[in-house]
């Protein structure tokens, strides 16, 4: 710290009393400043890229007062803090999110309007960065908006990959990885903080001996020390003065250079173990990447989780007087899935062997910060970690995770017997060939609280995911450790911004913009349903969106869709249980359909545009063949002269945050597919309906709760339900697996080739997936329609049937349109977070007051 006497800081703070003007002109001269100051650039030459920049620098200022006051604030306050640990964060664009948050969106239009610049063409300058895979990074980042809406004191830690989520391009109609280097020339909205540094041990060996006052002391040493950085991102709420933060770490090279091992070939050799700290973070993995990729991932969560915590714990002991027994007073920590889960190791480590912590006190504290999301049943995604890659990345945690188990172990041996088959089940350590940890079990036992993301997702991780544990909190009188939480989406992003036009009506009709932090508001909406004005204005909306959409198409896909066909839209990752698949499939049986029709029969049939996109990992083989064959539908269906008026389908390249923006609110109808009980909870369901889109769903995750929220007949529901899964499947495998002949028709137009395009490779792929669906029980295994795409078929072609007849009564389908896009309130992350906070994690809200700015 400076010294105070010697540097004038009364008249430092008098020279900032004053915080960086708002209006239209001030704006116009920070602009001007920072072009020609910070850019370099004259004022008489610049590119749009360098006048986002600039503009990104403006805002930067206003946010970094906010965020600095709003710290400040909560240290004053004394407050209980959130954390919240999450490997992703779907940020997407912050410029047109940050100028909504802070209210400067008419200052801002007039600055640029009078410096000859429309503010959407900077906004589009801007990367748009892809820190996460699909939905769980992009609930985080929604997470992030509202915390800081609500004023909550909470901050997000995560890591700064230098390449994001990979560019995905198609050619041949076949998805191509690209690598994402959003990090670019620099992000304006990033501030890099090299005061702010943590070392990270990694490998090395744990001796004991002891310390400086003679206590006996374990020791963690050798190995290699790589520093956490901090590159800080200011999060503006909404309506608030609160500005929160999200803190990611860049791995960088331990500061010390050994100067011994001068030689020139040490020299070099130096420089290259630097280089290879610095790797650390610089991708994030997608998911189910292979195996060469796993240990740089665990080594990327303990680095994000050590740093994160040594921040956090240094932020508490700077507390006047603090007391370790007041943790969980003023700390709670969520852990979005198992990737942050080594947390409840590290926690331990940093207390015991660093803060010197008793070991009961520290589990005891621990135990009480500590809580765990889990986002999924599917198995890849509860990580279990080789206990070789642990002993040797991580010695010290592996001896913590072994005295951790045997403690449980004793527990549940006094509480079951020495031999229930339920110790094994709970059992950190998974036996077997490769004995394994197994991090859903560790983060269940080190957290307070556990939860799923929607109703039924929690019921099944009661049931399915963790039933011992579940048994075993009810046994000691405790099964509210398992709760649920809903998931949501901001409206802020995902309305105002995306959607302006639809937010300007809202704000019209309710008579202000609370509903953008209230969305029980929009009940209010509810009287105007059947309002044949409204429903002119919810027209318009809807084909100002579509118009939107039909550009970015033509600019994505090279292909022109009617803006007066029905919009039906799939966007998600790519995986066998979202069937995309059926979904193509479904494409492919009603071009067929329309085939067989006479010219004047199609007259009369619906016109549609099926939309499909998102990424596939890198290693999943059947996901890629899938966008493969909706590019060779597509390819077949688009130039058919018989039938391209009435139907086209195309894949859209590179989903991403900016993408969906874009393509959500010019739906009329989405996919929300999966079978039943796989789909933990979903987002994209609750952002389209949100913008007046209605569903086409199964009875998974989240569509229930929206179901019951908007009305029945707002949603076209179809497939079977989960409790029935287990039985369908049995009988299949019994061979009681009837396929539909409508089915059958499309699957024989695959073998026939009729969507290979004359090449052999896909042709044999495409044959693949349809046998794999045929073959419902291959060497004993189930490893046939695993997702019962064969039994849900006939009635998905039902729903869609009901699709076209509801869409062919317009007053009907708006009126549909607007109870449900009106009724959406439980699904805003306000409503989560809120849940979060009171039941969770105890945070309060800690509202900056206004005479503060
Ligand atoms: C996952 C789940 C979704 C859930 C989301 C957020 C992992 O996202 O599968 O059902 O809504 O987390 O909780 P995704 O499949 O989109 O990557």
């Amino acid at each position: 710290e400076v010294d105070g006497d010697k540097v004038k800081l009364e008249k430092l703070w008098k020279l900032m009393d004053t915080y960086e003007p708002n209006d239209p002109e001030s704006i116009q001269k920070s602009f001007a400043r920072h072009l020609e100051y910070s850019l370099a650039c004259t004022r008489f030459n610049f590119t749009m890229e360098d006048a986002y920049r600039a503009a990104g620098l403006v805002l930067r200022d206003r946010l970094l007062e906010s965020l600095n006051d709003t710290n400040d604030y909560y240290r004053k306050m004394d407050v209980k803090r959130g954390y919240y640990l999450s490997a992703e964060y779907l940020i997407g664009r912050h410029m047109q999110n940050a100028i909504a948050n802070l209210d400067l969106e008419q200052p801002f239009k007039e600055a640029f309007i009078g410096l000859g610049m429309e503010l959407e063409e900077l906004f589009h300058e801007e990367a748009d960065p892809a820190l996460g895979n699909g939905g769980l990074g992009r609930l985080a980042a929604c997470f992030l908006d509202s915390m800081a809406t609500l004023s909550l004191p909470c901050w997000g830690y995560g890591i700064r990959y230098s390449y994001g989520m990979f560019k995905q391009e198609i050619q041949n109609g076949r998805q191509v990885e690209c690598p994402d280097f959003w990090i670019g020339d620099g992000c304006p909205f990033e501030i890099p903080r090299p005061d702010i540094t943590y070392p990270v041990r990694l490998y090395g060996e744990v001796t004991h001996g002891e310390d400086e006052k003679g206590n006996w002391c374990v020791n963690w040493v050798g190995g290699e020390i790589v520093q956490a950085m901090a590159y800080d991102n200011p999060i503006p709420g909404f309506d608030t003065y609160n500005t929160n933060n999200l803190r990611l770490w860049r791995a960088c090279p331990s500061k010390e250079f050994d100067l011994d091992m001068f030689s020139a070939a040490a020299y070099a050799d130096s420089v290259e173990s630097r280089r290879k700290a610095e790797d650390l973070s610089a991708v994030l993995y997608p998911n189910d990447a292979t195996y060469e990729g796993k240990e740089l991932r665990l080594r990327q969560q303990y680095f994000f989780v050590s740093a994160s915590l040594q921040d956090l714990l240094r932020d508490f002991i700077k507390r006047p007087n603090y007391k370790w027994s007041e943790l969980p007073e003023k700390v709670a920590v969520q852990m979005n899935d198992t990737h942050p889960t080594i947390a409840v190791a590290e926690m331990m480590r940093l207390l015991v062997d660093v803060m010197h912590v008793h070991w009961e006190e520290a589990w005891d504290l621990t135990t009480k910060c500590l809580n765990y999301t889990n986002h999924t049943v599917m198995p890849e995604a509860l990580e279990k970690w080789p206990v070789e890659m642990i002993e040797r990345m991580l010695p010290r945690h592996l001896q913590i995770i072994g005295e951790l188990n045997l403690r449980w172990i004793k527990d549940l041996q006094k509480k079951y017997g020495d031999h229930s088959p339920v110790i094994s089940a709970l059992s950190i350590f998974e036996e077997g060939d490769i004995k394994k940890i197994r991090m859903g079990n560790l983060a269940i036992m080190g957290a307070n609280k556990v939860n799923g993301v929607a109703a039924i997702h929690t019921e099944i991780i009661k049931k399915e995911t963790f039933p011992e544990f579940y048994k075993y909190c009810c046994d000691i009188g405790k099964p509210d450790k398992i709760v649920n939480m809903t998931n949501g989406v901001t409206p802020r992003r995902w309305v105002h911004c995306a959607n302006p036009a639809l937010s300007a009506i809202f704000t019209k009709y309710l008579g202000s913009h609370e509903w953008l932090t209230d969305m029980t508001k929009l009940k209010g909406m509810l009287k105007f349903k059947e309002d044949s004005k409204l429903h002119s204005e919810w027209m318009e909306m809807k084909r100002e969106c579509k118009a939107k959409l039909a550009a970015f198409v033509k600019e994505k896909c090279d292909l022109d869709i009617d803006q007066d066909a029905l919009i039906d839209i799939q966007i998600k990752r790519i995986h066998e249980y979202k069937r995309q698949l059926m979904n193509i499939l479904y494409v492919i049986h009603r071009y067929q359909e329309l085939k067989k029709k006479s010219p004047g029969e199609r007259e009369k049939t619906q016109k549609r545009v099926v939309l499909i996109g998102g990424k596939a990992a890198s290693a999943y083989v059947n996901a890629k063949i899938i966008i493969k064959l909706i590019s060779n539908v597509g390819k077949v269906i688009n130039k058919d002269p018989d039938t391209s008026k009435y139907l086209k389908v195309a894949f859209v390249p590179n989903y991403c945050v900016s993408a969906a923006q874009v393509m959500i609110p010019a739906s009329d109808i989405s996919e929300h597919i999966s079978t039943a009980g796989t789909e933990a909870s979903g987002t994209s369901n609750m952002k389209f309906v949100m913008n007046g889109g209605l569903i086409v769903g199964t009875m998974d995750g989240a569509n229930i709760e929206i179901r019951e929220e908007c009305g029945e007949d707002t949603m076209f529901i179809f497939g079977c339900l989960e409790h029935q899964v287990a039985d369908i499947a049995a009988k299949a495998k019994s061979g009681h697996y009837p396929i539909d002949s409508r089915l059958q028709a499309v699957f024989q137009a695959i073998r026939n080739g009729d969507f290979s395009h004359g090449e052999p490779e896909a042709q044999a792929e495409f044959c693949s997936l349809v046998d794999r669906l045929c073959n419902i029980q291959a060497a004993g295994t189930w490893d046939g329609d695993k997702y019962l795409v064969i039994s849900d078929f006939p009635s998905f072609i039902d729903a869609q049937a009901r699709v076209d007849a509801t869409y062919a009564d317009k007053a009907k389908w708006c009126k549909l349109s607007i109870q449900a896009a009106s009724s959406m309130a439980k699904f805003s992350t306000d409503r989560t977070i809120k849940e979060y906070a009171e039941v969770i994690w105890g945070v309060k809200p800690a509202v900056r007051p206004l005479e503060d700015r």
